[in-house]
């Protein structure tokens, strides 16, 4: 069975924390060309804050998916196609790998599981606030990289492996590892997406780059460089 992100290449990770550029909206971003909105942030996110940028977002013709970084920030909305829920294979606190979801299921008898999707992260950079909280390892070769992406796929059955280099341009070859280890799974990557190059680097490895500061940073135009990237590639 296909899924949405199957035909994605490209996403705008909105932090309901951050504001966008002056003077540009929220249509300006659904209009980038991005095929997913991902509604999510590590740090300072509440359920209300999240609520207003579903709202913003929810009128433009662009998937929408929430990116819960923990129950509490969950929110029950008909605009939204779905959650993509992180799980951090390399995480040193396994509230991050699998307490966060149980207390998720514990906490809510009518979670939505047929539009719940885990993301099956392997957080790399030590420096992103992602890592220090769930205290990553984030010192991982090519070759185990690739092994964590394998162990998702044909273990756990996961149906999105993530890369995740959050606020720096990562290894483009710890990339190109994941994407040849997997045969099924859609290959996500994220961090340090700042331009047509960077994404179509990273998009050559990746079936779909994730770029968040740039909208909130550079904003829209900087972000339709880098669809263009992912597209091209
Ligand atoms: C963060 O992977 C995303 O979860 C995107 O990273 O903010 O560095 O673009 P950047």
């Amino acid at each position: 069975m296909s899924a949405p992100w199957d035909e994605w290449d490209h996403i705008v990770k909105l932090d309901p924390d951050k504001e966008l550029v002056d003077g540009e909206t929220f249509e300006d971003v659904c209009e980038t060309g991005t095929d997913a909105i991902e509604i999510g942030g590590t740090l300072d996110v509440t359920a209300d804050k999240m609520q207003r940028v579903i709202d913003a977002c929810r009128k433009y013709d662009v998937a929408l998916y929430q990116e819960p970084s923990d129950p509490t920030v969950v929110v029950d909305d008909d605009a939204l196609d779905g959650y993509l829920v992180p799980t951090v294979l390399n995480a040193g606190d396994l509230f991050w790998t699998v307490g966060a979801h149980k207390e998720w299921a514990r906490l809510d008898e009518d979670l939505a599981w047929d539009k719940t999707t885990l993301e099956a992260y392997i957080v790399l950079n030590p420096d992103a606030a992602v890592a220090q909280l769930t205290q990553a390892d984030c010192e991982q070769t090519a070759e185990d990289v690739a092994a964590y992406a394998k162990v998702a796929e044909r273990m756990f059955g996961q149906e999105i492996v993530y890369v995740e280099y959050s606020g720096t341009f990562g290894d483009p070859e710890k990339v190109e590892a994941a994407a040849d280890a997997l045969d099924e799974t859609t290959l996500f990557y994220g961090g340090g997406i700042h331009d047509y190059d960077s994404a179509y680097t990273m998009a050559e490895h990746a079936d779909v780059v994730v770029v968040g500061d740039l909208v909130h940073a550079e904003g829209v135009e900087a972000v339709q460089d880098t669809v263009d990237g992912a597209k091209d590639a």
